[in-house]
């Protein structure tokens, strides 16, 4: 692996990957709809804004991997929602497959499954529950992954990410925390691993509340170093500020869950 695209590089995660990523290809592109106001002279940036195919086929050129953390992270918009990562994520896969890019790792997200109950431990092979139009987008671009892969022999890992964060921040967390080391291990298994046809992983830590099984990922060599237990006490003091939250408690995405929830009241 030679030549590899980061997309998404201003966002949270992309700014720590910048940093993490340092040397591990001959040659990183980065790109988002803005430029890093971090951005380091010796790292190369293309603007792109995804919606657009004509610019996302010119940040995709020469490529032999990409990326994919661009979009919109969180719930919005429908509008926004359909440019940033529907429209957008199509016009990634296409692009990539036209230019001949070998390998994909797509960055999707645990709110793909988020209506899960927490009692309920999940694999990779359940059906999507997305909890919200962000959460359909994700399950959409899973979808589109393996499609590409399945159709046109492209190399897909998608990664089912639960929160990066140099610590887990609350209870919720505790279960779905995802070191930003080891979240580049995942990434460097879907862009290098020779046996990579078409894959899901989850983006979690070696977390021993943990709802999801991951030996998919284990399967491939992941080894996660992150432990979500050595930061209980901070976690769960931090949880006690914030105010409840009936329907995200029961299930695995939490407030994205609750957000605009009315199920209850409806059926
Ligand atoms: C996500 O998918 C978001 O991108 C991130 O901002 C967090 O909200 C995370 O999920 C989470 O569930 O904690």
């Amino acid at each position: 692996m030679q030549n590899v695209l980061v997309t998404g590089a201003a966002g949270d995660i992309g700014t720590r990957l910048r940093k993490l990523m340092k040397g591990a290809y001959p040659r990183l592109r980065w790109s988002d709809v803005r430029m890093p106001a971090d951005l380091k002279s010796d790292e190369e940036f293309m603007a792109a804004d995804l919606a657009d195919y004509g610019q996302v086929e010119k940040i995709v050129a020469g490529m032999d991997g990409i990326v994919h953390l661009g979009g919109f992270s969180v719930e919005g918009p429908w509008e926004t929602i359909l440019n940033a990562n529907i429209i957008g994520c199509y016009n990634l896969f296409e692009a990539a497959y036209r230019a001949k890019v070998k390998r994909v790792v797509f960055a999707t997200s645990n709110h793909a499954v988020g209506f899960y109950p927490r009692e309920r431990k999940i694999g990779t092979d359940v059906t999507v529950r997305p909890d919200s139009r962000y959460g359909v987008s994700k399950a959409f671009g899973e979808a589109l992954g393996a499609f590409y892969a399945d159709k046109h022999g492209l190399r897909v890992t998608c990664i089912r990410i639960g929160n990066v964060a140099d610590a887990p921040v609350d209870k919720r967390r505790l279960s779905i925390w995802l070191k930003p080391e080891d979240l580049l291990q995942l990434i460097r298994i879907g862009l290098e691993h020779p046996d990579i046809r078409f894959e899901v992983f989850y983006g979690c830590s070696d977390n021993e509340a943990s709802w999801w099984d991951n030996s998919n990922a284990r399967r491939y060599g992941y080894k996660p170093e992150g432990k979500a237990e050595d930061y209980r006490a901070q976690a769960l003091a931090a949880q006690a500020k914030l105010p409840p939250d009936p329907v995200g408690e029961r299930f695995q995405g939490g407030p994205f869950c609750s957000a605009e929830y009315d199920a209850d009241t409806n059926s």
